[in-house]
């Protein structure tokens, strides 16, 4: 049976802003304010999606979500018609609108944790939705992802899609931007490397001073348990409380990993040595091939340009061949450090044979780069099938997406924008048209 990793992306939504609501993302705090394309924005993101599925890979899509979100105004407190509150809120705080129209949703990395059926005790592909309960913003999310979820993942006699943990501060969770599957093929068991920012429970372990810990250690356990994962096969490693403070909210902006090929910056784990030497320690055992470690040092790019040129946040995938490309955020190209290390990367001895940069300003602007907009989801042929087959990625379903785009989406949208009643109209007849497209219910896309 043959096995493939798909690369769920996140579809940019048609309300794509900057409105600053990250704290603890430095690109989202210097653009807060800024006036962004949702068009291009989505427009780049598809062009991603056709590069990486021109090269034989998996590639499928997650919808956005639909917004703004009227129940979370409701909840807010406000009343009346949608447009009515929308205008109240507008006048109330701009902050509080900007979380109920924003876009997030793109940054599928955190849209769900997922544990291939190999690796999971009753041989079920599990999934949970991350409930992103640290920003207000992004805990709307975790509703809408479990609807999508299960309308994809529907067959029960494959898939287990979980809810999102409970949403608290001791079970904080981002999805698969903290955790990372190594493995000698896809098709075997693997480790499950989960990356958690703080303990929740612990109260003398360390943690960041400045900026929030997203990630506890709590919900990670959490997550191999419901999954049922194998605990020699699993790895809990703490990310470096320094970096978090330097601006790296995610793990994934300063690891990246893929079958046999690790690639992480010397200060993104805690204990980094002790838990590298364990991790391939593992690798070695259960694979009998060596685990490539490809570690950057500080001096060969500092942690502040490790968050600037979002190396780390590249997306490392397999090509039918069995070597991997690195698909990098542009800003890799215009940072000479970071630039090198891709060159280092390419000519040292280990899988990685390609390098390839993209364009995805609009999101960068927001800290998300080429891994934060993708969810990776290892299937064999017989599960592939069994998913929802509208949200592959096709020539067809590329050009749809594409003229929906040019149809439906502005070029232009600023944080006072979001107070346009007009944006909700325009909006709600975008979904009505994305549902045919991926032939997804209506209400599957947009429950309000
Ligand atoms: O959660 N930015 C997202 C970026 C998520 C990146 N994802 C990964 N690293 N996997 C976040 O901080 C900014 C929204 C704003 O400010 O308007 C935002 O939500």
């Amino acid at each position: 049976m043959e096995w493939r990793e798909f690369n769920f992306d996140g579809m940019v939504g048609p309300t794509h802003n900057y409105a600053g609501l990250s704290h603890g993302n430095v690109a989202s705090a210097n653009h807060n304010g800024q006036t962004a394309n949702p068009r291009a924005a989505a427009l780049e993101g598809l062009a991603k999606m056709k590069f990486v599925s021109d090269l034989g890979i998996g590639q499928a899509i997650l919808p956005p979500h639909f917004r703004p979100r009227i129940r979370l105004l409701y909840d807010l407190g406000f009343r009346g018609s949608p447009e009515k509150m929308v205008e109240s809120a507008g006048k109330a705080d701009r902050a509080l609108l900007a979380a109920c129209y924003s876009a997030s949703s793109m940054w599928t990395a955190n849209a769900a944790t997922v544990s291939p059926s190999v690796d999971c005790a009753d041989q079920k592909l599990h999934l949970t939705p991350a409930n992103l309960s640290t920003l207000l913003h992004r805990s709307i999310e975790a509703e809408s992802t479990l609807r999508t979820l299960r309308a994809i993942f529907s067959d029960v006699r494959f898939f287990e899609v979980h809810p999102a943990l409970f949403p608290c501060q001791t079970l904080t969770d981002e999805g698969a931007a903290n955790h990372t599957r190594l493995c000698g093929t896809y098709g075997k068991p693997g480790i499950e490397t989960f990356v958690y920012g703080r303990s929740a429970l612990d109260g003398k372990a360390s943690r960041p001073k400045k900026f929030p810990a997203r990630q506890t250690l709590e919900s990670c356990q959490t997550i191999a348990r419901m999954h049922q994962l194998a605990p020699e096969n699993t790895f809990l490693i703490q990310q470096n409380p320094d970096s978090i403070d330097a601006g790296v909210f995610h793990n994934d902006v300063i690891s990246v990993g893929n079958g046999d090929v690790l690639l992480c910056h010397e200060n993104a784990f805690l204990n980094q040595a002790d838990e590298l030497r364990k991790l391939s320690t593992r690798f070695e055992l259960l694979y009998e091939k060596p685990l490539h470690i490809l570690e950057v040092k500080e001096n060969d790019l500092s942690l502040s340009e490790t968050v600037s040129s979002y190396l780390f946040n590249s997306q490392l995938v397999s090509k039918p061949d069995g070597k991997m490309v690195l698909v990098c955020p542009s800003d890799c190209n215009d940072s000479p450090a970071a630039k090198a290390c891709t060159e280092s990367i390419v000519a040292g001895s280990n899988p990685v044979d390609q390098v390839e940069f993209m364009n995805l300003r609009q999101s960068m602007n927001n800290g998300g780069g080429p891994a934060c907009l993708r969810l990776r989801v290892v299937m064999n042929e017989e599960q592939i099938a069994a998913i929802h087959q509208g949200v592959l990625f096709t020539d067809e379903l590329h050009e749809s997406l594409q003229k929906w785009v040019e149809k439906h989406y502005r070029d232009s949208l600023s944080p006072d924008d979001l107070r346009d009643p007009k944006l909700i109209d325009e909006t709600y007849t975008a979904f009505e048209a994305l549902a045919q497209i991926v032939r997804l219910p209506l209400d599957v896309l947009a429950d309000e």
